[in-house]
C-alpha cells in the first residue's frame, strides 16, 4: 500500500530547549538564558537579540499552544483546514507581542542592551510564502480565527525560498532568491514524529479482498516524505494558539535497495534531492496559471499531506467510522490550488480505509468547500490529463468516476443536450484533453464562495452560470477584510493611541465601533490631533522612500500611493501616464488647481511577464525626469519603490493620503490593499471595481474619489474599443502619448517604450487605459481641489477609518462560520 500511515506522533514540543519562562516578569531572565545557552552568544549582534527575544516569546506560548490543541481535539466544535499554496504572514514578532499583550514586557527587557524594540522586529524576515493578496488574505484570516476562538488550522508549503527579493538595476527589475531561512526561523516547531508519506507516479491495479469486495490499489510508487514545521498563531489576548502547519517535502531513507547493492551509494543519496525539490521554491505569479509540473508536485503534497493529518487525528478520535467525518471538519480551498484534494480525499477514503463510493462521496462533498478569487481566464487552471495520468494515475482514475457520476446528474437537469454537458464537463476534450480544477472544486463543494459583491455576481451570471443553474444554494459571497491588529494596531500606533483616547480600547475588540469616530468631527483638537499623525506617519514614509528609493518626499505634499503587484489589469501605466500628464502641465507653466505631490508605486512584476516589467522601467526612467528637474519638484516628485512586502506596507499603509485602486472594473475579484489604506485614514481613487464598490457604499461618495467605466461598460464597449478616439478627443492624453514616443524618457534607449505606446493605441487592450483617462484626471483635480482645503480632506480620512470596521477580517470570518462552517 502506497500510503504508509507512520507511527504515532511523539509530544510535540521541541526536546531539549530549555524550560519555559514565568509568564512574563521573567522575560528578561528568559532573554538571557537564551542568549547564554541557547544562542552561545554574550557580545550580541542585533540579529543575535532577535533570535534570542523571538524564543523567548515563543518559550510564552508553548504552554496555551498546547493546551488550544487539547482542547480541540476533544471539543464539539467544527475543525476548518484552510488548505493554501500562500500564506503571505510578513513579520510575526510584533503580532506575537501585541496579541499575548506583552510589547512593554518585552521593551523593558531589552533595556540592558541597548537596543529597541523596533530594531529587533526589523531584524526579523518576512515570511514571504505568497505573492499578494491571496496569500495574504490567508495569513488575515488566520489571526482572525484565531481571534475569534475557532478552532482552524492553515496548512501550507514550507518553502525554502519565498517570494524573490526585487532589486531595480538601471531601471529594470531584476530577481534575487529569498533566503528567508538562512538564519533559522525562531517560530517553527519541527515534528519528525508526525511526518507522513505522499505517493507520486507508479500504477494501478485491482485486487480482491478476503470478502469477496474489488478494490484498486496504487503500486509501485516513489514516495516523498512531508514534515511538518508548526508556526504558533496567537489570538488577540484569548489565550488561544491556532496552528499553520507548514509541510516540508524530504526523501525517504529507504532509498532503491537495489541501486545501493550495486555500488551506487552516492547516487542514491544524491537522488534525495529529486524529492526535496518539492518544497523548494514559490511559483512567483499572481493571478495566472503556472501550468508546471513542479507545481502540480506541490499542490499534491500539500493536499495528500494535510488530509492524510486530518484523517489521522479523525482516527485518533473516533477509530475507522467516517460516518460523521464532515461534522467535525471542514476543509476551505484557497481558490483551486488545492483543489486535488478533491479526488485526494476520496482515494485515502476509498483505498486506504476502505469505505464504498456513495458513503466517501458524501463524506467529501459535505467537507469541502471553495473560494475562488479571480475571473482572469489566464489564472483558471488546467491540468493535462496525460501530465496527471503519468504522476496521479489512480488520482486520475478517480477523477474521471467523479465526472461520469456528475454528468448523469447533469443530464437529468438538461435531457438530451450533449452540447451543455460537454460544456460543463470537467474534463475538457480536445488534442491535449485537460481537467478544469474550478469545475471539480464546484462539483465537489458544497459552498462556493468569491470575494466581493460584485466579483460573486460576476461568477453566477457569467463564469460559473451554468453551475448556478444546476446548484444555485452552493453559490455565496463573502467579501474580503484584513486583520485590525496588524494593520492598525501594529502598523499605526500612534493612531490606535489617539483613537483609544477618544472612544477607549472597546474598538479593538470591534472594529464596528469606529464608527463612534463620526462624532468628533466637529472637534477642532481632534481633527488637528488626527493630521498630526498622519504628519508623523508621513514622516516614517518619508524615510523609508528617501532610504530606498534615494527620493526625498515632503511631509507638507500629498502622498499619493499605489502598492501591488505590477499587472496590466491594475493598471499601474494609468497612474504613470497621469503623473506625465502633470509634468507636462507643470513645465507649461500650468499648475492652476494643483496640489504638491509625491507620487509612490511599488510591486513586483512576475519574472516572465514582459509588459508588466516595462511598465517598471517606464516608471523608473519617468521619475528620474520629475526628480531631477528642479521646476518640477515643488510640485511633484515620484518614486519606484523596489522589493514591496509586507513589512513595508505596515509603513506606506499608516503614512498615505491617497490611495490608488483603479483596476478596470470586472478584473480585480476584490483587493484587500484598498481596505488598509482606508483603515488607516486614507481617501480612495478607484473604479466600481472589486471590494471598492462596497467601500464607496461604506464611507459615501462624498468620501471617495470615483472615476471611469463601469463592469457592465467595459463589457459593453468591447467589441467596439477604438481608443484613437478617445485620444483625439483628450489633448491631455494626446500630449502624454506625443511625449512617451518622442522619447523623452527613452532617450538611452530608444523605442523602449514603443509596446507601451502600442498597447494603449491597440482596439483590443482589454484594459482600456485610454477610455478612463479623461474621467481619471478629473478624479484627481478633485482630490487636489479637496486636499487643498486640509480640514475638509482630514475629516474626510475620519470619515473613512470610521467606515473601516465592515472591513475586518473579523466581520468576514464570522460569515464564513456562520454561513460556511457552521452546519452540515
Ligand atoms: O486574490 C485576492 C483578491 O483581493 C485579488 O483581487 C485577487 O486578484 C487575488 C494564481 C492568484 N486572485 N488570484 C490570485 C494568486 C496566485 C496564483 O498562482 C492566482 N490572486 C488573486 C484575495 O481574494
Amino acid at each position: 500500500m502506497a500510503t504508509k500511515r507512520l507511527k504515532a506522533a511523539g509530544p510535540e514540543t521541541d526536546t531539549g530547549r530549555p524550560q519555559p519562562c514565568e509568564p512574563c516578569d521573567a522575560l528578561p531572565a528568559c532573554l538571557e538564558r537564551q542568549l547564554r545557552y541557547n544562542l552561545c552568544r554574550e557580545e550580541s549582534r542585533h540579529q543575535d537579540l532577535f533570535h534570542a527575544l523571538a524564543h523567548g516569546v515563543k518559550e510564552q506560548l508553548l504552554d496555551s499552544w498546547r493546551e488550544t490543541r487539547k482542547r480541540d481535539a476533544a471539543g464539539q466544535q467544527r475543525q476548518v483546514a484552510y488548505l493554501s499554496l500562500e500564506f503571505l504572514m510578513g513579520r510575526t514578532l510584533g503580532n506575537a507581542l501585541l496579541s499575548l499583550g506583552i510589547s512593554d514586557d518585552a521593551r523593558k527587557a531589552l533595556l540592558p542592551y541597548s537596543v529597541t524594540l523596533e530594531d529587533l522586529e526589523s531584524e526579523e524576515h518576512d515570511a514571504g510564502l505568497g505573492n499578494g493578496g491571496l496569500g495574504r488574505l490567508a495569513a488575515c484570516f488566520l489571526d482572525s480565527c484565531a481571534s475569534m476562538d475557532i478552532a482552524a488550522t492553515g496548512y501550507g508549503i514550507r518553502y525554502e525560498y519565498g517570494m524573490f527579493a526585487q532589486k531595480i538595476v538601471d531601471g529594470y527589475q531584476i530577481e534575487r532568491p529569498d533566503r528567508w531561512l538562512k538564519e533559522g526561523n525562531p517560530w517553527e516547531v519541527r515534528l519528525h514524529g508526525q511526518a507522513v508519506m505522499v505517493p507520486f507516479f507508479g500504477h494501478t491495479q485491482s485486487y480482491v479482498d478476503r470478502d469477496g469486495r474489488r478494490h484498486m490499489q496504487w503500486v509501485g510508487t516513489q514516495d516523498v516524505v512531508a514534515v511538518p514545521h508548526d508556526m504558533p498563531v496567537p489570538g488577540y489576548r484569548n489565550g488561544r494558539i491556532n496552528t499553520l502547519r507548514l509541510w516540508k517535502a524530504e526523501a525517504t531513507d529507504d532509498f532503491d535497495l537495489e541501486e545501493f547493492n550495486q555500488g551506487d551509494y552516492a547516487e542514491a543519496v544524491a537522488r534525495k534531492n529529486l524529492a526535496e525539490q518539492i518544497t523548494m521554491v514559490l511559483y512567483p505569479n499572481d493571478a495566472s496559471e503556472n501550468g508546471k509540473e513542479l507545481r502540480l508536485r506541490q499542490q499534491y503534497f500539500l493536499s495528500s499531506a494535510s488530509l492524510q493529518d486530518l484523517l489521522r487525528r479523525h482516527c485518533a478520535r473516533f477509530g475507522d467510522n467516517f460516518a460523521d467525518f464532515h461534522r467535525h471538519n471542514v476543509i476551505q480551498l484557497n481558490d483551486t490550488h488545492p483543489a486535488i484534494a478533491v479526488p485526494e480525499l476520496m482515494r485515502l477514503l476509498l483505498d486506504v480505509y476502505c469505505l464504498e463510493w456513495d458513503e466517501a462521496w458524501h463524506i467529501t462533498s459535505h467537507t469541502m468547500a471553495y473560494t475562488n478569487h479571480t475571473l482572469l481566464p489566464e489564472a483558471l487552471e488546467c491540468w493535462s490529463v496525460r501530465m496527471l495520468g503519468h504522476m496521479l494515475p489512480r488520482v486520475l482514475e478517480i477523477i474521471y468516476e467523479i465526472n461520469a457520476r456528475y454528468l448523469d446528474e447533469a443530464a437529468h437537469h438538461w435531457p438530451g443536450d450533449g452540447e451543455m454537458l460537454a460544456r460543463m464537463s470537467i474534463i475538457e476534450e480536445g488534442a491535449e484533453p485537460r481537467v478544469r480544477m474550478a469545475y471539480l472544486a464546484i462539483v465537489a463543494s458544497f459552498s462556493v464562495n468569491g470575494v466581493a459583491a460584485l466579483h460573486t455576481e460576476l461568477l453566477r451570471r457569467g463564469l460559473f452560470k451554468d453551475f448556478h443553474a444546476l446548484w444555485p444554494h452552493k453559490f455565496n459571497n463573502k467579501t474580503n477584510g484584513v486583520t485590525p491588529r496588524r494593520w492598525l494596531m501594529n502598523a499605526n500606533p500612534r493612531l490606535s493611541a489617539l483613537i483609544d483616547r477618544r472612544l477607549g480600547s472597546a474598538w479593538r475588540e470591534d472594529l464596528s465601533r469606529l464608527e463612534s469616530l463620526n462624532a468628533f468631527t466637529s472637534d477642532s483638537d481632534f481633527i488637528h490631533a488626527w493630521r498630526e499623525v498622519k504628519s508623523v506617519n508621513k514622516e516614517a514614509l518619508a524615510a523609508l522612500v528617501e532610504r530606498e528609493c534615494h527620493v526625498q518626499f515632503d511631509t507638507a505634499m500629498m502622498f499619493d500611493v499605489q502598492v501591488k503587484r505590477i499587472h496590466e489589469y491594475k493598471r499601474q501605466l494609468l497612474n504613470i501616464l497621469h503623473v506625465i500628464h502633470l509634468y507636462q502641465r507643470i513645465l507649461s507653466g500650468d499648475t492652476h488647481g494643483m496640489v504638491p505631490r509625491c507620487v509612490l508605486i511599488g510591486g513586483k512584476a512576475a519574472p516572465g511577464y514582459a509588459m508588466a516589467k516595462l511598465i517598471i522601467k517606464l516608471a523608473g526612467n519617468v521619475a528620474h525626469m520629475v526628480n531631477s528637474d528642479p521646476h518640477v519638484t515643488p510640485w511633484l516628485r515620484f518614486a519606484f519603490l523596489p522589493n514591496y512586502n509586507v513589512s513595508a506596507m505596515e509603513v506606506i499603509a499608516p503614512g498615505t493620503d491617497l490611495s490608488e485602486q483603479i483596476s478596470t472594473a470586472g478584473k480585480e475579484a476584490s483587493g484587500t490593499g484598498n481596505m488598509k489604506f482606508m483603515m488607516n485614514g486614507a481617501l480612495t481613487i478607484g473604479t466600481l471595481d472589486g471590494a471598492n464598490i462596497e467601500i464607496l457604499e461604506a464611507v459615501g461618495p462624498d468620501n471617495f474619489f470615483l472615476f471611469g467605466l463601469n463592469a457592465d461598460e467595459v463589457a459593453a464597449l468591447k467589441p467596439h474599443y477604438r481608443p484613437d478616439e478617445y485620444i483625439r478627443h483628450s489633448v491631455a492624453l494626446e500630449g502624454v502619448i506625443e511625449l512617451i514616443r518622442s522619447g523623452h524618457f527613452s532617450l538611452q534607449e530608444p523605442g523602449i517604450f514603443d509596446p507601451i505606446v502600442s498597447a494603449i493605441e491597440s482596439p483590443w487592450d482589454q484594459w482600456m487605459t485610454a477610455a478612463d483617462f479623461e474621467s481619471y484626471l478629473s478624479a484627481q483635480h478633485q482630490a487636489a481641489a479637496l486636499y487643498a482645503n486640509k480640514d475638509a480632506w482630514t475629516l474626510c480620512s475620519i470619515r473613512n477609518t470610521a467606515a473601516s470596521g465592515r472591513f475586518s477580517s473579523d466581520a468576514t470570518i464570522a460569515r464564513y462560520r456562520d454561513e460556511i462552517w457552521t452546519g452540515a
